[in-house]
């Protein structure tokens, strides 16, 4: 045990706690880093560094300074047991942002020069000639306009798609129209091609791709989801294909990860599953904000990226 150092208890089934220990050591020098709750006093910890909540909760850590997700989203996070006043940071970083913007510009791309369709039609030896459309002729909703949803809204624009942006306060970005509430989203729904979330995961959006909003689609969506499982109606989304309101879906996300082999989504001919990758930040990319926000947080001053912890997000 160092004397005086900055306490820091880690817990994540993801991310290797020895990369993290190092690459924060690199950054704060020395601190005290613990896995394990066992193998330390939970009151003398600063700073929890969580992907999940440990399974004995929070309560015990009664000299929190701040708890820093390790993810973009805390939904994942139980924070009942939180001592009251303890602020909470998610993590957004430039490698995080960057893999996002790529997935989601890949899974667009694919649906928009129709290589789902040409995936089948190899496999089916079919020879068959897709018309390609122009960028501009291509409406892309976006859902979730925040870090995330910005740079994907942007990028698509820049690569010249029609783009349409929801979120809960209407947004000035160049190129993209914006909408808010639920008439917004009814209108932005009536319009778009492809369909792309991002949104957190609150009361608020859980459920929210499913039967209502689809009811809205003027002609077959092609789906994609990067934001949470549980944003997802999994049955509507299947009745949604089976009647044609849904061509396709992309999924990164799923109710339960990993996706249970039993799951009706697995092999379904017009959904592609990917295993949770569409971001992605290491301790090597992602611990210069995490130090910075726990310097921040030892000299108890407002976290980069806190969260509202009435709103969810
Ligand atoms: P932000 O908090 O920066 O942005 C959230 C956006 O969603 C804001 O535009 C917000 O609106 C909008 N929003 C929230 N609630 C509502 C609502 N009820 N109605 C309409 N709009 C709403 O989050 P990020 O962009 O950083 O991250 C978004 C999510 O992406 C994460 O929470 C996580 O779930 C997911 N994610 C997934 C990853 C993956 O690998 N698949 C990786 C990283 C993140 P407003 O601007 O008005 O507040
Ligand atoms: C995140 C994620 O929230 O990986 O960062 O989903």
């Amino acid at each position: 045990m160092i004397d005086n150092a900055i306490h820091v208890f880690f817990h994540s089934n993801l991310d290797d706690p020895e990369q993290w220990h190092r690459a924060l050591t690199r950054l704060l020098g020395p601190i005290h880093f613990s896995a394990e709750l066992e193998c330390c006093a939970p009151e003398t910890v600063d700073i929890a560094l969580l992907w999940t909540t440990p399974p004995q909760g929070l309560a015990a850590f009664t000299g929190l300074k701040a708890v820093l997700s390790l993810g973009a989203g805390v939904n994942q996070l139980d924070l009942s047991s939180l001592v009251r006043g303890v602020p909470v940071a998610r993590l957004v970083n430039h490698s995080l942002t960057t893999t996002m913007v790529e997935y989601a510009r890949a899974a667009v791309f694919r649906y928009h020069r129709a290589f789902d369709q040409y995936e089948r039609d190899s496999r089916a030896h079919r020879w068959s000639f897709q018309p390609p459309v122009l960028a501009a002729d291509r409406t892309v909703g976006v859902l979730g306009l925040g870090e995330l949803g910005q740079a994907i809204a942007k990028a698509l624009c820049a690569d010249g798609f029609n783009v349409l942006g929801w979120s809960r306060s209407e947004k000035a970005i160049k190129g993209v129209k914006s909408f808010s509430g639920e008439s917004g989203l009814a209108d932005m729904a009536a319009q778009i091609d492809i369909l792309l979330n991002v949104l957190p995961l609150t009361d608020a959006t859980r459920g929210l791709l499913g039967k209502r909003l689809f009811e809205r689609f003027s002609r077959p969506v092609q789906l994609i989801n990067i934001g949470r499982g549980a944003h997802l109606a999994e049955h509507d989304l299947l009745d949604a294909l089976h009647s044609g309101k849904i061509s396709g879906a992309t999924l990164d996300v799923t109710a339960v990860e990993p996706l249970p082999d039993v799951s009706p989504l697995w092999g379904h001919p017009d959904i592609l599953i990917t295993p949770h990758v569409a971001g992605l930040s290491s301790a090597e990319s992602a611990a210069e904000r995490i130090a910075e926000n726990i310097r921040i947080a030892m000299n108890h001053g407002a976290l980069i990226n806190q969260v509202d912890l009435v709103k969810g997000y």
